[in-house]
């Protein structure tokens, strides 16, 4: 998998070496696998009921099961993690890569092209040294990365880069998100998971509003060009100096770079037949910050998708004052609000901020170094209970699960729903900024 998108790194050289280790792994994992079998059979003889599971090591536990019949819940879902970085990002990355892994998930990791070649592989062979990644291949790094400016329209090609590529790697994932290496996860992916099991597939979390406010004057009519579509150095974004009018064919939405979209939608951005996506991808291309307005706008002008969104990406971002460009930086002082949100996300974070080992104690209970134990560990070792696996579709929800619960009924009650989506009615700051617009553009002519 991995030489498939970077074809610098030899795994051919590796792979008896991989095959041993592996061996070894799975010959540890059977023998402790048969003490728990024991264990529980001579504990509680009733329940054996065995189960086929879809686990990619065809190996399940009834000790587990047992905890949690698989009976009452539905099939976990599985999510693709596009994750992007720049020059330096890889210890980050790797971080919230363990704080957000399952083996059910598929990862893309990006260092962008900030970053050279040889941190690039450097990540490629960190990823290669952890036995679980090594064993389920669901940890890959794009070897031919690309610019992703966030104030200009790279980002959205190196997104649709992304979610082309995980579209191809796996025919199974059910959501696309799109996370920077600033971003934390504030439940386990086991909370997630479960959650997300309940809800109907075809749901898109994303931020969007047709009230594009100051953004107006600021994101939609100049006229940028990214170097980053056609330079092969870092060099600036500029601005032209005319401004454009807003398009009538469809109504522009805006809201937040980061989303969750559903597969359906992804297949309908990257593969579909409608025109839609193409046409936009082409107007955004030369617009200030696009990511954050074209799935949005994507979704909210098609009479098949603006149905199935939801107005919160389920990231937590703290704003400064009005007019809330730039989000803050969450530290220490933010913990408490931010977990109460019920979001599954955090974003931004600098780097080894104490608040992320605050996050991995208490609500992930992650040792730093370690891969976030979920339902899929079942090593009795208290120091890493991830080296030994069992059945990934048995999940532990934990609190996080209570809290993004709360949060996603909230924003799917009935009022909530369908006032917030997509929505088209005009206010009256709607009304006076069309007045303005129209003033403006009198003036300009
Ligand atoms: C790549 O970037 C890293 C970090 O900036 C630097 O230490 C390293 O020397 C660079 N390697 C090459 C081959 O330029
Ligand atoms: C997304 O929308 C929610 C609810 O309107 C808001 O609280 C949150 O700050 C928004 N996030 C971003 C990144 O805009
Ligand atoms: C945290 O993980 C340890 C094993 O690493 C486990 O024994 C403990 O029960 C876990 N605590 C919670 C609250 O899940
Ligand atoms: C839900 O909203 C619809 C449309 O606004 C309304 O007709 C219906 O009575 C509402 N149902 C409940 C249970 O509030
Ligand atoms: C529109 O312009 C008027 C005066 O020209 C100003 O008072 C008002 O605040 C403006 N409205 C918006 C939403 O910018
Ligand atoms: C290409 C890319 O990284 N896009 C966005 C992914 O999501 C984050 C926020 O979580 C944005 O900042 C990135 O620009």
């Amino acid at each position: 998998m991995l030489s498939a998108t970077l074809p610098t790194t030899a795994t051919g050289t590796t792979t008896s070496k991989e095959a041993r280790n592996l061996y070894c792994l799975l010959a540890t994992s059977l023998l402790s696998l048969l003490f728990i079998l024991s264990f529980s059979s001579s504990t509680n003889p009733a329940s054996s009921s065995s189960s086929s599971g879809s686990s990619p090591f065809a190996l399940s536990s009834h000790h587990l099961q047992q905890q949690q019949p698989n009976s009452l819940t539905p099939t976990p879902p599985s999510i693709a993690y596009f994750i992007t970085g720049s020059n330096g990002d890889s210890e980050r990355i790797l971080r919230l890569l363990f704080a957000i892994y399952h083996p059910r998930n598929q990862y893309l990791l990006h260092l962008d092209l900030t970053a050279n070649q040889s941190q690039r592989h450097q990540l490629a062979l960190s990823v290669q040294s952890v036995p679980i990644f090594r064993a389920v291949q669901n940890v890959n790094v794009v070897g031919k990365a690309d610019f992703a400016y966030s104030r200009g329209s790279s980002a959205i090609s190196s997104t649709l880069h992304g979610a082309a590529i995980l579209l191809r790697f796996s025919s199974s994932w059910d959501w696309f998100i799109n996370l920077s290496a600033a971003d934390y996860p504030l439940v386990t992916q086991d909370d997630l998971l479960h959650i997300l099991s309940f809800l109907p597939k075809d749901l898109n979390f994303v931020n969007h509003t047709s009230r594009i406010g100051w953004r107006e004057s600021r994101r939609m009519k100049p006229i940028i060009v990214d170097p980053g579509l056609y330079l092969s150095a870092k060099s600036d974004i500029f601005y032209v100096t005319q401004k454009r009018e807003l398009p009538q064919a469809y109504r522009l939405f805006t809201g937040s770079a980061s989303a969750i979209l559903s597969r359906k939608f992804v297949e309908f951005c990257i593969l579909g037949s409608d025109n839609l996506p193409r046409v936009l991808l082409m107007f955004f291309s030369n617009m200030p910050s696009s990511l954050a307005s074209y799935f949005q706008t994507v979704l909210c002008n098609s009479q098949e998708f603006k149905k199935t969104t939801v107005n919160h990406n389920l990231q937590y971002v703290s704003w400064d004052k009005p007019p809330r460009q730039e989000p803050c930086i969450l530290t220490l002082n933010d913990f408490d609000e931010m977990i109460h949100s019920g979001a599954a996300f955090g974003s931004q974070f600098l780097q080894n901020d104490p608040v992320l080992d605050r996050i991995d104690e208490e609500i992930l209970n992650r040792t730093a170094g370690k891969i976030i134990p979920g339902g899929w560990c079942i090593s009795d070792s208290n120091n890493d209970p991830c080296t030994v696996w069992g059945d990934t579709a048995v999940l532990r929800p934990g609190p996080g699960a209570k809290r993004l619960e709360k949060r996603i009924v909230e924003l799917l009650s009935n009022g909530t729903l369908h006032v917030n989506q997509c929505s088209e009615t005009l206010t009256e700051e709607d009304s006076q900024t069309a007045q303005n617009v129209t003033s403006d553009q009198n003036s300009v002519d």
